[in-house]
C-alpha cells in the first residue's frame, strides 16, 4: 500500500495540547508540527495538506504543492485574511465539541443576565444581601445575528430552558419554535430582542454591524429592564466605541464580551473596569485538538476517496 500523504500542522494554540493531541493523530501519515523546534528547516515542498491557526509567515511560500488547507477554528477571517493565500479548498471545523462549548456559554451568559448575576456580583463585593426582581426566561426574547451551525444550536438550547428565541441570518431558517428573520427584516427582529447575540462571521457585510444604531433599536420595554449584547462571534463586528457609550448611557443595561477588536484586550480598555459587563478572553468555544485532528483526518479521507470535503468555505461570502 502506498504511503499515506503527510500533513503540516501550523497551529498557534497551546503547544502542550497540541503535541499531545497528535499523539494519536493521523495514523500512518508523517505530520510537520511547525511549533517543533525540530521542524524549523524542514522541506514543506511536495506535501498536500495543511492545518492552521495564525501560521508562521513562510507557510505558503514553503509550502507550495498544498492541495486542501484546514482552519484550525470555525471562523475563517484570520484566513482568508493571510498574505499569499492559495485558492485551494478551505475546510472550516465544524464538530459536536465546539458547537457543545459554544452553546454551553451562549446559554451562561444569557442565565447570567437573566438572574442578574452582574449585580450580585456588585453586591457581594460590598457585602449587601438583596434580593432583586427575578424575571422568568419565557418573558425575555433573545435574538441571535447568525443563524448557522452555531447560532442554531444555541437556539434549541436556549429553548430548553424556556427562552423565546428569534434568529437573523441571510436566509431565513425554519427551526421548530423559533422566530426567524432575514436580510431586510433586521429591525423588525431588533425590535423584538432584549437580548441580542452576535454570532456572525466577520467579513465586509458584517464589520462594524453591532453599533449605536442596531443598541438602539432594540427593545427597551422588557422584563430585563434594558436591552443586553452579548458578542461571541467576533470583535470586528462590534464598534466598540458605540458599544460603550451605550453602556453608559443606559441604552444597553449590559453585555457579555468574548471578542474584541483587538486581542488580547489592551490592558488600557475600559471594558475591564465596566461592572455591567462580563468579558472572557476569546474562549467562549475553544477546538478541542483531538477532535481538530480526527475531523481533518476524516476530510482527507473523503478527498482521497473522491468524495467532496465537508463544510468548505465560499470564498466570496467570507465565510
Ligand atoms: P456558520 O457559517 O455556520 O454561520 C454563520 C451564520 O451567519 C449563518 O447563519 C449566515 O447566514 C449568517 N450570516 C453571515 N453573513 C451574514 C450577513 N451579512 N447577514 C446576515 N446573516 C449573515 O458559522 P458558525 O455558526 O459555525 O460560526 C459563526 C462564527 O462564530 C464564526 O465565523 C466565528 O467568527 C465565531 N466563533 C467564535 C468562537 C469563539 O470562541 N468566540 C468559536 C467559534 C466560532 P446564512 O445561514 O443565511 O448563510
Ligand atoms: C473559532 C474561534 O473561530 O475559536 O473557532 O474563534
Amino acid at each position: 500500500m502506498p504511503a499515506k500523504s503527510p500533513v503540516i500542522v501550523d497551529l498557534r494554540f497551546h503547544p502542550d495540547q497540541v503535541r499531545e493531541g497528535l499523539r494519536r493523530a493521523f495514523p500512518g501519515r508523517e505530520v510537520i508540527n511547525r511549533a517543533e523546534p525540530g521542524n524549523e528547516g524542514r522541506d514543506l515542498s511536495g506535501i498536500p495538506y495543511a492545518v492552521l491557526w495564525k501560521p508562521l509567515d513562510d507557510l505558503f511560500a514553503r509550502a507550495t504543492d498544498l492541495k486542501v488547507l484546514f482552519s484550525g477554528g470555525a471562523g475563517v477571517d484570520h484566513v482568508l485574511t493571510l498574505p499569499g493565500l492559495p485558492d485551494l479548498p478551505l475546510v472550516r471545523f465544524v464538530d459536536p465539541t465546539l458547537t457543545t462549548r459554544m452553546s454551553e456559554w451562549v446559554v451562561m451568559q444569557c442565565l447570567m443576565h437573566l438572574r442578574q448575576h452582574p449585580a450580585y456580583d456588585r453586591q457581594q463585593r460590598q457585602d449587601i444581601w438583596k434580593p432583586l426582581a427575578q424575571p422568568e426566561a419565557a418573558e425575555v426574547n433573545v435574538g441571535i445575528m447568525g443563524m448557522g451551525v452555531l447560532g442554531s444550536d444555541a437556539a434549541r438550547k436556549l429553548k430548553v430552558m424556556g427562552f423565546n428565541v428569534l434568529g437573523w441570518s441571510k436566509a431565513r431558517k425554519a427551526i421548530d419554535g423559533v422566530e426567524t428573520f432575514a436580510g431586510d427584516d433586521l429591525d423588525e427582529f431588533l425590535g423584538k430582542t432584549d437580548i441580542l447575540i452576535g454570532l456572525l462571521p466577520l467579513t465586509d457585510e458584517t464589520r462594524n454591524i453591532y453599533n449605536a444604531a442596531v443598541f438602539r433599536k432594540l427593545r427597551r420595554t422588557g422584563a430585563l429592564g434594558g436591552p443586553v449584547f452579548i458578542n461571541a462571534g467576533r470583535g470586528g463586528s462590534q464598534v466598540e466605541a458605540d458599544l460603550i457609550a451605550a453602556l453608559n448611557d443606559g441604552t444597553l443595561k449590559g453585555a457579555s464580551l468574548d471578542v474584541f477588536q483587538t486581542e488580547p484586550l489592551p490592558a488600557t480598555s475600559p471594558f475591564w473596569a465596566m461592572e455591567n459587563v462580563i468579558l472572557t478572553p476569546h474562549c467562549a468555544a475553544d477546538s478541542d485538538v483531538s477532535a481538530l485532528f480526527a475531523y481533518v483526518e476524516r476530510q482527507i479521507e473523503r478527498f482521497e476517496q473522491g468524495l467532496p470535503l465537508e463544510n468548505v468555505v465560499a470564498r466570496d461570502a467570507g465565510y
